[in-house]
Parts: structure tokens; sequence; C-alpha cells
């Protein structure tokens, strides 16, 4: 059963390059009754990525800059115009390639609503998740970072999946900044220095439609494992965590 949104607005924010084959499924898929607006970065997709996010009642807010993060960070400024009530806004994360379920959106936004937790994520390391959803490379980049987050904070996460959601206003003051793969990882290291109360909850995943960006690729996977690794190593420089 669905939980009442009990006055809550969701906005669902989703970075999409050359997500033709896929974001209309995605879209498709997400429950209507809970979610007050979608915002798809267009990171300059050559394909009808725009077109289909219109098309489905979205709005289209165009990044002309690539990398994950530049099109997360621009569709923020879109979440922000429409906004009425910060203190009742939840944001949701979620990729435009259809590896996540989008009709998982209430199970995440629960434990915010409940108010028990500040920062939910779609747990995708366990044994539900589709085989070969995730490369040996991807596995292995996660467990190393999370490993060191955790040496670093002692906070167990066991994952940095894109499916993610938290309050508005703890968004804000994570003033997030990395322009692409470090996104992720960013969010949570940010989530342990502040001391927030976070939840990772096992989702289903399953091997993208369309292109491979990112981890499908051995160049996307380096990339991302350095952005992710350089994240770790400066944390770790910064020293304990409540200095952000
Ligand atoms: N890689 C990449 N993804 C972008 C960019 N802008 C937006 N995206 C979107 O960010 C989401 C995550 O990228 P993915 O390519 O799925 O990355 P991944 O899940 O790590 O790896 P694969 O699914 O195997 O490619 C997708 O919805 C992309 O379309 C960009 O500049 N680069
Ligand atoms: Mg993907």
């Amino acid at each position: 059963m669905v939980a009442p949104l009990r006055g809550w607005k969701v906005r669902v924010v989703i970075p999409a390059l050359n997500e033709e084959p896929s974001l209309g499924q995605v879209l498709r898929a997400l429950p209507e009754d809970q979610v007050s607006s979608i915002h798809v970065a267009d990171n300059g997709s050559t394909d009808r990525t725009a077109e289909i996010a219109a098309g489905l009642g979205a709005r289209v807010v165009h990044e002309s800059r690539k990398g994950y993060g530049s099109a997360c960070l621009a569709a923020l400024e879109d979440v922000r115009s429409v906004i009425e009530h910060p203190e009742n806004e939840i944001v949701v994360f979620l990729d435009g390639d259809f590896s996540d379920d989008p009709s998982c959106l209430p199970i995440l936004i629960a434990p915010l609503i409940q108010g028990d937790v500040d920062l939910v994520l779609g747990n995708r390391a366990h044994r539900g998740i589709t085989k070969g959803a995730l490369t040996p490379q991807q596995r292995f980049g996660n467990r190393l970072a999370t490993l060191l987050i955790r040496l670093i904070h002692g906070v167990k996460y066991q994952d940095l999946g894109p499916f993610r959601a938290l309050r508005w206003e703890t968004l804000e003051q994570m003033k997030m900044q990395d322009p692409d793969f470090g996104w992720t990882v960013e969010m949570q290291i940010k989530a342990a220095r502040m001391n927030l109360r976070v939840r990772e909850i096992d989702l289903p995943y399953r091997p993208r439609i369309g292109t491979s960006k990112i981890s499908g690729t051995l160049k996307g996977s380096f990339q991302a494992g350095v952005k992710i690794m350089s994240w770790v190593l400066r944390d770790l420089w910064a020293g304990p965590r409540n200095q952000t």
C-alpha cells in the first residue's frame, strides 16, 4: 500500500544523455499520484530524448556542459523555480536508462515522510539484482569506496547507486558541486560529515536499456573510479567529520 504524502511535494530529477530507447519507459513507470513534477536534464542529446520527455509531461532542462553532476545541478535550478514551500519538498534522483525501477519511488520516500531519516538510498549491493546489471569493476569500486568511507566516518554504506531521495532543505545544505561521476559519492560523504540519518533499501536493478555511457565502458569506469577515489581521498585529507 502506498503511504499518503501528507502534504509533501515530490520532485523527480532525471539526468539524461541520449536515452531515447528507455526514457519513455522510465517516465511511464513513475507513480503519477506521488510525483508533483519531473525535471529531465537533457545533457546535449542528439536523439529524441528531450521530445519524449516533453511529450510525457516532464519539464525539460537543457544543459550543454556534459557530465552527470552538471545535469543534476541544472535540473535542481529548475526544481528551485517551481517550489513553493521548501520545508515540504522531497527530491528524488533517478537515471534515465531504466536500470532502476521507478515504481519503487514510494518505498524510497516513505522513510522521509515518516521523518525517520534524512537520506534514503536505493541499494544495489544485494543478491536480488538482475545478473550482469552491475559490472565487476562497479562492484569492486563501490566496495572499496564504501569501505574507505566506513573507515573514515564509521558510516556503513553498501553502494553508491543513483536512485535516492532526500528533502530539498537537506540538499541545499549539502551545496553539491561535482559536475560528473563524483555526484553520488559526494552526497554520501557530505551526509556522513553532516551526521545525517541515512537508510539504504534493497531495490531491484537491471541492465540498462540503450548505450552504456559510464560503467559499461572501460574508459567510463576508469574515469568514474578515479573521480570517486579522489572524493574519498580528499575527504580523508580534510580530517574528521563535522568539519564541512
Ligand atoms: N555518462 C553520462 N551520463 C549522463 C550525462 N548526462 C546525463 N547522463 C545520464 O546520467 C544517467 C547515468 O548514466 P549511465 O550512463 O546510466 O551511467 P551508469 O549507470 O554508471 O553506467 P551505464 O548504465 O552502464 O552506462 C543516465 O540517465 C544518463 O543518460 C553525461 O554527460 N554523461
Ligand atoms: Mg546506468
